[in-house]
C-alpha cells in the first residue's frame, strides 16, 4: 500500500513537470503599472519594434527627485517581462553648455514587470533653453540594446518655496543632497530620506555614495522669525534600504527651510553651518507643506 501511494505521487509529479515545460502556453504578464500615471517621455521605441514605458505617481517628472517606473511592451502592445534596464544617463543640453544630473540604483520591482528608479533633475526643461536627453542601456530576452535621445519633459517645483536638491564641495569635487518624496512631507512627525551623489564627470550620471556621511538638520519658519522645530533626529546611512534616513518634524504647514549640516561617521563638519540668528546654514532645503 505505501508503495502504491510513492509511485503515484511520482507520476504527479512527473506530471506538472511536463505542464510546467509547454511553451505553447502563452504566457499572459498582467498590467506592471496599476495605480501609476504615464509619465512624458519620447522616443523609447527600439529598432525591433518593442516600446518602454515610463510612469510616476502623478504622471510627472519633475526638477528635484522624481521616481520613475519603467516597464515594455512588444509590437503588439503585450506587456513583456523578459527584459532589463540599466545606465540610466540623463543629459541637459544647454547650448555651449552639457551637464548630467543624479541618478538613483536601479531595481526590479518585487513580483512585476517593472523596474524602477529615481533621478534628481537639476533643472526644468527650457530653463535657461535646456533639454534633458535621455540613453539607457537594456535586454530583451537577453539580447542587449540601447535607447538613446529618448526626450523626457522636466517640470519645474511643483510648490513654492522649494529647493530640493543642493550641492556642495568636499575639496575640489562637487556632491548633491537630494530630499527624497519632497511631496510626502507634512504636518507632523515624518521620516526624512535623502540621497548623496557624487560628481565624477559632469557629463556622466551623478552616482549615489552610500554610506560614510550623518547629515544634520535645522528645520526653521523664515518667514516667521526664523523659530524652529523640536524632537528632529540627524539622518544616517540605512543600508538595508539604500537610504540616508532621520525623522523631520515640522510644527505647522507653511515654508519650512531645512538648515543642514553634512558630517563624516566621525564627526567632522564637512558643509554647511549652524543657523545664527535669522539666518540659514550655508546648505539647506526649502520645501512648502
Ligand atoms: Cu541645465
Amino acid at each position: 500500500m505505501k508503495k502504491k501511494r510513492i509511485t503515484l505521487s511520482w507520476v504527479l509529479v512527473f506530471a506538472l513537470a511536463i505542464a510546467s515545460c509547454d511553451k505553447d502556453e502563452p504566457l499572459v504578464v498582467e498590467d506592471p503599472t496599476a495605480g501609476l500615471l504615464p509619465a512624458p517621455v519620447e522616443g523609447l521605441t527600439t529598432e525591433n519594434g518593442y516600446t518602454f514605458h515610463f510612469y510616476s505617481a502623478d504622471g510627472k517628472l519633475t526638477r528635484g527627485y522624481t521616481e520613475i517606473f519603467i516597464a515594455l511592451t512588444g509590437a503588439d502592445g503585450k506587456w513583456v517581462d523578459d527584459f532589463t534596464v540599466s545606465r540610466f544617463h540623463p543629459l541637459m543640453d544647454m547650448g555651449e553648455h552639457k551637464h548630467a544630473t543624479p541618478v538613483g540604483k536601479v531595481e526590479k520591482v518585487e513580483g512585476k514587470a517593472l523596474y524602477k528608479t529615481w533621478f534628481g533633475f537639476l533643472m526644468y526643461t527650457g530653463q535657461m533653453d535646456g533639454k534633458w536627453v535621455l540613453d539607457f542601456n537594456y535586454t530583451i530576452s537577453q539580447t542587449e540594446g540601447k535607447i538613446t535621445g529618448a526626450v523626457p519633459q522636466v517640470d519645474p517645483y511643483p510648490t513654492e518655496n522649494a529647493k530640493w536638491i543642493q550641492s556642495f564641495k568636499i575639496g575640489d569635487e562637487t556632491y548633491y543632497l537630494t530630499i527624497g518624496s519632497p511631496l510626502a512631507l507634512k504636518e507632523g512627525s515624518n521620516i526624512l530620506k535623502a540621497y548623496i551623489n557624487k560628481v565624477e564627470d559632469s557629463l556622466l550620471p551623478y552616482e549615489t555614495v552610500d554610506g560614510g556621511y550623518k547629515i544634520e538638520i535645522d528645520p526653521r519658519m523664515p518667514d516667521m522669525d526664523n523659530h524652529s522645530s523640536p524632537n528632529n533626529k540627524a539622518l544616517e546611512w540605512d543600508a538595508q534600504e539604500g537610504i540616508y534616513k532621520g525623522t523631520l518634524n515640522l510644527s505647522m504647514t507653511g515654508h519650512w527651510r531645512i538648515n543642514l549640516k553634512v558630517l563624516s561617521t566621525t564627526g567632522d563638519l564637512i558643509g554647511g553651518t549652524d543657523v545664527e540668528g535669522a539666518g540659514n546654514s550655508t546648505l539647506y532645503w526649502d520645501i512648502h507643506i
